[in-house]
């Protein structure tokens, strides 16, 4: 096997169960973090997310010795970029533009260890261009060496982009079921990376240029996005319109060629609602739909917000002797999505929040995916879904989850997102 130790640079959602399905077919991993905490749990065996699956994988790597974790980058066959691409701060209302300080730093770090014959991937989400960019870095750094971007098949290095994919919740089976697009700078970097995924991936590694493997990254994610914000236009249109959005879809769907998503409180996430920015800061002009998909998405949660306004409206009416300080309002859900409890970037999460700010009585959350609110969510309180059915005036439906969908609401306003109730 050519590639004896390989480096995972960035150790989170996507670096580390990369880094441990390596070292599961028995390949020495080093995985590289610049956070300490992480370096430390990952040594200890254990794991500082959340994901299935992955502690039992994480814990038989660095037991059988074939993962470790280290701050610094040390030498390796391959080095694979999985760190973070979050926007530039911008103003209210600007196209927000990527940050690729982490992948430049990433870049920083392995230039000095890098040797003849090594590979370098890119796996972050990343606006086009990046992957030509990170040569252009490494090349810099490196002038000792050859790269691909002046010699093709004759570099020193190969450096190539290829993209995750994976579904948070079910990462530890897609990364080894789903297709990996592949591209390489040259046909030798786009070769050797196949022979490097296919230590582990069963799905079909398919090759095509970088540029093209960094669009189709954001077109996968911007379509999804462009379909629900779809949904969600929808569901703002029938409640106008007094029409029942969910059975709209579902009739509209058993035309044989209609497809359409589900309505929500919004997008969240750490990808759907940030990728097509990488592309409608590159090609504003042009980009038009992918850009009002966003901006109907990130518009959702204040559209639930108003509905909750004429859910109070209505309860003092028809509670004339009530105030609205009397009035509880629960919160079902805080997670981005159904059945997992990332609360990061979550609509339902700014809404219960944004509720509690604007509404003087009481509001709860039920959550059953974790067992206490993270510190920064002092001002909720979290409680069980018996009592907030017990004890709430207007319930409303944030995030599907499977426990939720079988509950009896019998009393009090429903404000219902998902269609469930
Ligand atoms: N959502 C809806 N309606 C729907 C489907 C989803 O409102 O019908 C909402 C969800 O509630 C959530 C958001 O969209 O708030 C995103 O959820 P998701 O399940 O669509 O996607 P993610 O962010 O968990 O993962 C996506 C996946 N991309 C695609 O399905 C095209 C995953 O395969 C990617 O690897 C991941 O982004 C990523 O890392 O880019």
């Amino acid at each position: 096997m050519s590639f004896k130790t390989i480096s995972v640079i960035g150790l989170g959602y996507i670096g580390l169960p990369t880094a441990a399905m390596f070292a599961s077919r028995k390949v020495n991993v080093i995985g590289v973090d610049v956070n300490k905490h992480a370096v430390d749990t990952i040594n200890q065996g254990r794991i500082h997310i959340v994901e299935p699956e992955l502690d039992m994988l994480v814990h038989a790597a660095v037991t059988e010795g074939y993962l470790r974790a280290v701050m610094i980058p040390e030498p390796a066959d391959a080095f694979l970029i999985a760190v973070p691409t979050p926007f530039l701060p911008c103003a209210e209302g600007e196209i927000p533009a990527p940050d690729l300080t982490y992948i430049e730093s990433a870049c920083r770090g392995i230039a000095p260890v890098l040797k003849k014959g090594d590979l370098v991937i890119l796996e972050s989400t990343s606006p086009v261009g990046a992957t030509e960019q990170v040569a252009e870095w490494l090349a810099a750094a490196r002038p000792d060496l050859s790269f691909p971007q002046t010699v093709a098949d004759a570099a020193d290095i190969n450096v190539a982009h290829c993209p995750e994919r994976v579904l948070p919740g079910h990462v530890v089976r897609e990364l080894v079921q789903n297709d990996r697009v592949i591209g390489g700078i040259s046909a030798t970097c786009s070769n050797r990376s196949v022979e490097l995924y296919k230590i582990f991936v069963e799905g079909d590694c398919i090759i095509t240029n970088a540029r093209t493997a960094e669009m189709a990254k954001l077109t996968e994610n911007s379509s999804r996005d462009v379909q629900i914000a779809f949904a969600n236009e929808l569901s703002m249109i029938c409640d106008k319109l007094d029409i029942n959005v969910w059975e709209l879809i579902s009739l509209a769907n058993r035309h044989p060629r209609v497809n359409i998503l589900q309505p929500g409180p919004g997008v969240g996430g750490h990808c759907i609602a940030v990728d097509p920015w990488f592309i409608v800061s590159k090609t504003p002009a042009e980009a038009r739909l992918t850009h009002m998909a966003r901006v109907v998405n990130d518009s959702k949660p204040d559209w639930v917000i108003e509905k909750v306004k004429i859910a109070i409206a209505d309860f003092l009416q028809a509670n004339p002797e009530k105030t609205t300080k009397d009035i509880t309002i629960a919160c079902y859900g805080l997670a981005f999505k159904p059945d997992i409890d990332d609360l990061r970037e979550s609509p339902a999460l700014h809404i219960a929040k944004r509720i509690s700010q604007i509404h003087n009585g009481t509001v709860i959350t039920v959550e059953p995916n974790i067992s206490v609110l993270p510190e920064f969510l002092c001002n909720l309180e979290l409680v069980s879904t018996e009592s907030a059915l017990k004890c709430a005036d207007i319930h409303l439906m944030l995030v599907d989850h499977a426990e939720f969908k079988t509950l009896n609401v019998s009393s009090g306003i429903i404000v219902d997102t998902k269609g469930i109730w």
